[in-house]
């Protein structure tokens, strides 16, 4: 009797009116579905697609030739690396640059047949690349972008900080030793230069070098987050750097982007009282950095360890390393001299370790020094 009755309930309250809405119209039927792209058409003729599966770019009267590749690192895992060889060299050296800031973006700032400006732009010497006939390597760190594995910021050496086997020495090392074996056109010598992040990375790459690393340019190096690069500034957590916590681990392509709801940061700050309280209402503690930018306010273990200048300190010094300094770098005022003074008194003969300052903000070395802000030099 119960389930009659409540089959009868059904009927009336839900299925009678379904029915009458669908006579109506009101309620999507198989062919209104099928309209909207949900179910495919049974006999829809169609025409065959004007995009090929795969379209395969024209690249004859190119100066360069560009190869994209999957290097294998130790562990199995895959970095996705750009090679572009100026057409025709031969026994030419490779410069190398690894970034969490996609490869691919940093090598199609242009869509030029030439090398120069298809290159130019942020973290690349080009002048120096393109009139020196340099191989350009540019490779997405694991985790990032067309990379696989899986994404640490600034990914501590392997010790207690980081218990697997792989770190960005060891993935410098695999990746150096990949390129002096299948790169044709290379003389099997390698240079790594890059910018902050991309400076950091250089820094790594002389923990156990590869005998083919010949030379090492980190320029404004971030080298230890605590005392004076990037997170915080002798203590002060440096508050705007949450949009690039948030966009950087987010996702593997940096494709959720900070939302804002005021003009000006200063009342975005100022309204959520805290950088904690901000985090939060941007889902923030699904970040492991984020979690673990919480659990280390102080100057701790987990910031010694991992502060390059200190790690350098202790090891032998086997690479040429030219260190870049920008004086009024707002973003790593620290870590370019802290390396000088750990690596300076290792260079017995006075021909390994050079320092360059000069009147530059953050990066700004390789752009125009002509000014600084409102001041014209
Ligand atoms: N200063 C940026 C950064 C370096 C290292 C970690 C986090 C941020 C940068 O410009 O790459």
């Amino acid at each position: 009797m119960g389930n009659r009755r409540s089959f009868s309930n059904f009927f009336n309250i839900w299925l009678l009116p379904a029915l009458f809405a669908m006579l109506l119209g009101l309620l999507p039927c198989n062919g209104q579905l099928a309209a909207q792209g949900k179910k495919k058409p049974a006999n829809y003729p169609g025409l065959p697609s004007e995009t090929p599966e795969k379209f395969v770019e024209a690249t004859d009267s190119f100066d360069h030739v560009r190869r994209e590749v999957m290097i294998p690192m130790r562990d199995g895992v895959r970095l996705h690396t750009v090679i572009l060889v100026p057409k025709g060299v031969q026994n030419a050296p490779i410069l190398l640059t690894r970034t969490p800031y996609n490869a691919t973006a940093l090598t199609r700032h242009a869509a030029s047949a030439h090398l120069g400006p298809v290159l130019q732009g942020y973290d690349n010497a080009t002048d120096v690349i393109v009139e020196g006939g340099y191989i350009r390597v540019v490779q997405d760190v694991r985790g990032k972008h067309g990379s696989e594995g899986d994404y640490v910021m600034n990914r501590p050496l392997r010790g207690p900080l980081n218990p697997t086997p792989v770190d960005h020495a060891t993935d410098t090392w695999d990746t150096i030793d990949w390129l002096v074996k299948n790169i044709p056109e290379g003389n099997g010598r390698v240079g790594i230069l890059g910018i902050s992040y991309d400076g950091f990375l250089p820094l790594m790459a002389l923990v156990d070098p590869h005998p083919a690393l010949k030379a090492a340019v980190p320029m404004n190096p971030m080298v230890d987050g605590w005392i004076g690069d990037d997170w915080f500034h002798n203590g002060a957590f440096r508050q705007q750097n949450l949009p690039y916590i948030y966009e950087q681990v987010a996702t593997r392509g940096s494709d959720v982007k900070w939302w804002n709801s005021h003009f000006d940061d200063y009342d975005t700050y100022l309204q959520a009282v805290s950088a904690g309280e901000l985090g939060r209402r941007h889902g923030m503690e699904q970040l492991g950095f984020w979690r673990r930018i919480l659990a280390h306010p102080s100057y701790d273990a987990f910031w010694r360890e991992q502060a390059m200048d200190r790690v350098l300190a202790a090891l032998p010094l086997k690479v040429p390393v030219m260190i870049v300094h920008s004086l009024w770098d707002q973003e790593d005022i620290y870590g370019a001299p802290a390396v000088y003074a750990a690596l300076e008194a290792k260079d017995i003969g006075n021909d390994r370790v050079f320092l360059v300052m000069g009147p530059w903000c953050h990066s700004q070395m390789i752009g125009d020094g002509s000014s600084l802000g409102a001041l014209r030099f």
